[in-house]
């Protein structure tokens, strides 16, 4: 033998990951050490490519599913928009209970709370100093009571996070339409942003329908969308004050409207947004569901939804509950098309939610657990028609850690990687990620199973994102093939998953 090699220690060189170095009797070290960090440096990280998250907004996209709480003066008169004049003593919940909703939350895998701090009519859960129109001069704990207090102390026993939905049309005020009345919000949502520990989303409604109480005035007020709100200043209080909390509205800044209440994300979606040109209220609902191919700001969408038909309690509903199924393919059609997932469960008037919402949500989480049970990508061989290097190897998609990607070299936008499952195996289920820290890159792609000797296309499709989850019928097979023809630029993929769920 020509060299006497053996491992002398272990070394980052360059960036590089670790590497082994040799030392060999015949040869100069240092000549070694060259080599190797000159074939190191050849791999460069794939550049960002258009518009990339926020730190905020990456928090935001791996909360994928949430709960929405709508909760006020509606939930005691049954209505879903109040008028603005329901005397404050309707508000009088005998058994609220928030650690119940952070519990069923926490039970149920969601991952935080947003709660209708004031709603259209102007009712405020919290007992704010800028209206007498709250929880203060309610019979609920003798006027003493502080709803988002008691939400933040149940969501942090049970590790949520909490958000505050703060309606911009307040049926109730008499300042309503005037530009005193900006102040008069911005002075509640600064109360919202500093009493009550940290928010991770603030929900601004498009909502403004025009006629309401307005301090006895009982007439139709109408508004510009446009400027009335003069948005860019309000956002900056959130900025200001919570610089980790999204703000969500139909044009964002940091997640949109996904367009419908449907619970319906678009197949095709792009993360991305032309928001200079939208305002919340604006009629952009098909753009909404689709995003902008070409926007030029990160602007996810969220897909929020009520368990019920209405978005506050109604008895006469207590029948109409959505099914675990039903949730089930409202999951599909939002996490599973890289948006995220607000479903509402609206207390009822004891301030409890609901035993038929809570049987349907625990048995939809059983029927996600059993759907995603064991991914049968997980630790498998993963070979690709090009990749980049090194750190960017095409088994990185099976590795299940989510900072690891496979990268094509630079403008190989056209790509293939296949997944050895080493034995025939059934599957019927495929979760796919794009590494968006680097943008949303992926135009077109489509997935086949070999089957004897043919690959057979079990889905296609166009955007990936943050993530896709797909179905197709129950196909055995030892390889898959995700083949990527159309992309932005070269494609970087974080993670593939495959499952057999139960049932074809
Ligand atoms: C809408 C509101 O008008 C509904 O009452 C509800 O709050 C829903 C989430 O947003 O715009």
């Amino acid at each position: 033998m020509l060299f006497e090699i053996s491992v002398l220690r272990t070394q980052r060189i360059l960036g590089c990951s670790f590497i082994k170095i040799y030392k060999m009797k015949n040869l100069s070290i240092i000549f070694l050490a060259l080599f190797l960090s000159y074939s190191c440096t050849d791999v460069k990280p794939p550049e960002p490519f258009g518009p990339v998250p926020s730190e905020r907004q990456l928090a935001l996209h791996e909360m994928e599913y949430y709960m929405f709480v709508h909760f006020t003066v509606n939930t005691f008169t049954d209505k879903e928009w109040g008028f603005g004049d329901e005397k404050e003593s309707v508000f009088n919940p005998a058994e609220l209970d928030c650690r119940q909703w952070a519990k069923v939350a926490k039970e149920a895998g969601m991952k935080g709370i947003i709660i209708t701090a004031k709603h259209h009519d102007g009712f405020c859960l919290w007992p704010s100093d800028y209206t007498e129109h709250s929880v203060k001069n309610s019979p609920w704990k003798d006027g003493k009571g502080d709803v988002l207090r008691e939400l933040r102390q149940a969501c942090n026993e049970f590790g949520l996070k909490m958000g505050v939905y703060l309606s911009p049309w307040d049926r109730n005020s008499a300042i309503y339409g005037t530009p005193e009345y900006l102040e008069y919000y911005r002075n509640q949502l600064n109360e919202l942003l500093t009493n009550y520990g940290d928010i991770f989303e603030v929900w601004f409604d498009g909502a403004n329908g025009g006629d309401g109480y307005y301090g006895g005035a009982r007439e139709t007020r109408r508004i510009d969308n446009k400027t009335y709100y003069d948005w860019p200043n309000t956002h900056k209080i959130v900025r200001d004050l919570q610089p980790m909390a999204c703000m969500f509205s139909d044009a964002g800044p940091d997640i949109r409207w996904v367009g419908n209440e449907r619970g319906m994300g678009s197949l095709t979606n792009w993360c991305l947004l032309k928001k200079d040109e939208m305002y919340p209220g604006g009629n952009f609902a098909r753009i909404l569901g689709e995003g902008h191919e070409d926007g030029n700001y990160w602007v996810p969408a969220e897909v929020d939804v009520s368990i019920r038909p209405g978005w506050f309690y109604h008895q006469k509903q207590d029948s109409l509950v959505r099914s675990p199924e039903n949730l089930m393919e409202l999951y599909y059609s939002s996490v599973g098309r890289n948006s995220n997932l607000l479903l509402n469960i609206p207390p009822d008037s004891r301030g409890l939610l609901h035993e038929n919402d809570m049987k349907s949500l625990m048995k939809f989480r059983e029927l996600r657990e059993n759907e995603f049970e064991t991914d049968l990508a997980n630790g498998k061989k993963a070979i690709s028609s090009n990749d980049r290097g090194r750190d960017y190897k095409p088994s990185n998609v099976c590795d299940g850690n989510p900072v690891t990607f496979w990268a094509t070299p630079d403008n190989v936008t056209d790509a293939q990687l296949i997944i050895k499952l080493e034995e025939e195996t059934e599957v019927n289920r495929i979760v796919i990620q794009e590494y968006i820290k680097l943008g949303q890159r992926v135009q077109a792609f489509k997935v086949e199973a070999l089957v004897g000797k043919d690959w057979m296309q079990l889905i296609d499709g166009t955007t990936i994102g943050y993530k896709v989850i797909r179905k197709f019928p129950v196909i055995k097979t030892s390889q898959i093939k995700l083949t990527i023809s159309k992309a932005k630029d070269c494609p970087v993929i974080s993670n593939i998953e495959l499952y057999r769920a139960p049932g074809e």
